[in-house]
């Protein structure tokens, strides 16, 4: 059986491959696990609340509609920190295809403060296929069904699992513009390619459509984006926030991670009314 499902979760297994799998919560339409020939690619810490109370601290979670805390933009300044989506619960609309899934979050889908807090008719899908054993790609639509228009943010929160993320690199932002949110310094550039060895978190802008995840030099993951999404961030908490963070275990667990997050998050996008966005992304793992 290529797809199977409980009342909180669907696991589609590669028919080629009943080692690769994908899990997705309704949760969120948070992807939890996505295994290739039996290894785990996605880093998830291992004190995560997967139960609905909390947003998941790994796999994929799903940002929208806006980015980071509460600034200056007052459409979407009542929302927590990184929307609603991650923590709301989605409507498994069933497979396309026997290596397919689509999930729907609708208003109808938000608690009452949720719904006051956006206060617009919208509809998103989000469509998870396991595209061959060894890829995973993620989509999503939105579409304005109000009368006015909204503006919005989406990103791709993606924790990829790496060996040791101090042999990580990442190819394809040198000399790009990025927002170093650890210094809260805008406008930076680098020349070369991205290494981690302390805290990072950086929103880069105007990426490029295909990123590499190297270890050792070697490539471990090819990231294709669609051209819809414009900015990439890339974060790692490194010791002292990952020591704050209560549902980040275990606490050396950063040593294990990148994120490298698709999305479009450096400005909002402006939907109108019966307009249809989308999004997506290729992850291709190598190893
Ligand atoms: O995408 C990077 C980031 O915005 C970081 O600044 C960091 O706070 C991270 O997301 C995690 O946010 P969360 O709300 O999941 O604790």
């Amino acid at each position: 059986m290529p797809i199977t499902a409980d009342s909180s979760s669907v696991t589609i297994t590669h028919p080629d491959s009943p080692q690769s799998s994908v899990k997705i919560l309704h949760y969120g339409a948070t992807v939890v696990s996505w295994k290739v020939k039996g290894d785990e690619k996605l880093w998830l810490s291992e004190s995560s609340k997967l139960d609905g109370s909390r947003a998941v601290r790994g796999g994929i979670p799903l940002v929208f509609p806006r980015f980071g805390p509460p600034g200056s933009h007052p459409a979407t300044d009542k929302l927590p920190q990184h929307g609603f989506a991650r923590s709301s619960i989605w409507e498994f609309l069933g497979e396309v295809n026997p290596t397919t899934v689509q999930f729907g979050l609708g208003p109808e889908n938000l608690d009452a403060d949720t719904k006051s807090a956006w206060d617009y008719d919208f509809s998103v899908i989000a469509t998870v296929e396991l595209a061959s054993p060894s890829q995973l790609n993620v989509s999503i639509s939105v579409e304005n069904t109000d009368r006015k228009p909204f503006d919005f943010n989406v990103l791709f929160h993606t924790y990829y699992k790496v060996p040791e993320v101090e042999k990580v690199s990442l190819e394809g932002f040198t000399e790009l513009k990025y927002y170093n949110k650890v210094k809260d310094s805008n406008d930076e550039s680098g020349l070369q390619p991205i290494t981690i060895h302390e805290e990072f978190d950086r929103v880069y802008r105007s990426t490029p459509d295909v990123a590499v995840i190297k270890f050792d030099q070697k490539p471990l993951y090819t990231v294709e984006n669609s051209k819809s999404l414009t900015d990439t961030v890339v974060w790692n908490p490194w010791t002292v926030t990952a020591e704050k963070m209560t549902d980040f275990a275990p606490k050396q667990g950063f040593h294990h991670m990148i994120c490298v997050e698709n999305g479009n998050v450096a400005g909002f996008t402006t939907l109108k009314p019966e307009e249809k966005w989308e999004g997506s992304i290729a992850i291709k793992s190598h190893i």
